[in-house]
């Protein structure tokens, strides 16, 4: 399996699944969630809200409609309370259950954002860390997966991953 770090919008990605950082009700809201319910069109709200919300630290699976990407994992992301809240194991959460969708669905690239670093303020570094390191821990799982693409809208999140990937 291949990591590697790509700076833009996560919804030019062409790949089997892109990660949104939704909220728990699914709906759409601001960030990369609005932007991916936006390019995806109309069609994705009416399949979320089949799916009845999602817990923090959980993920579900829909369609990527007008997307290039031909499926969208959903995960929630903790909001930053000073890190004493169990934050890290949610995010962490996040990365492992998207990456079991993925698995279990025999997809082969995926591409997450950096969850939680933005309207729900985790800080970056810590958030760059615990997604690096849950994605190659998996590494040794999995069957199906080929591709992992650490999706950075920023320059500073893009440096941080370029400098783990280097580790
Ligand atoms: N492509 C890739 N990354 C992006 C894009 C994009 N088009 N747009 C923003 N980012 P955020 P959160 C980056 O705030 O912190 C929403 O309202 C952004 O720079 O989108 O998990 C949801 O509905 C940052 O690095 O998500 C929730 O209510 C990262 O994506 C809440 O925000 C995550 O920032 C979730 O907050």
């Amino acid at each position: 399996m291949k990591l590697s770090a790509w700076q833009g919008d996560i919804t030019k990605l062409s790949v089997d699944a892109i990660v949104n950082a939704a909220n728990s009700s699914l709906l759409g809201g601001g960030g990369v969630d609005g932007a991916i319910h936006r390019a995806a069109g109309p069609d994705l709200v009416h399949e979320c809200r089949l799916r009845g919300g999602c817990k923090v630290g959980e993920a579900k699976f829909t369609k990527g409609y007008r997307l290039p990407a031909r499926f969208i994992i959903h995960t929630v992301g903790p909001v930053w309370n000073g890190g004493g809240s169990g934050e890290s194991d949610l995010l962490a959460s996040c990365y492992l259950r998207s990456l079991e969708i993925a698995e279990m669905n025999s997809l082969s690239t995926i591409a997450f954002p950096c969850i939680s670093t933005g309207i729900y303020r985790f800080p970056s570094k810590v958030a760059a860390e615990i997604a690096y390191r849950t994605v190659s821990d998996y590494m040794t799982n999995t069957k199906h997966l080929q591709k992992v693409t650490f999706c950075c809208f920023s320059d500073g999140d893009f440096q941080l991953y370029q400098r783990l990937l280097a580790e």
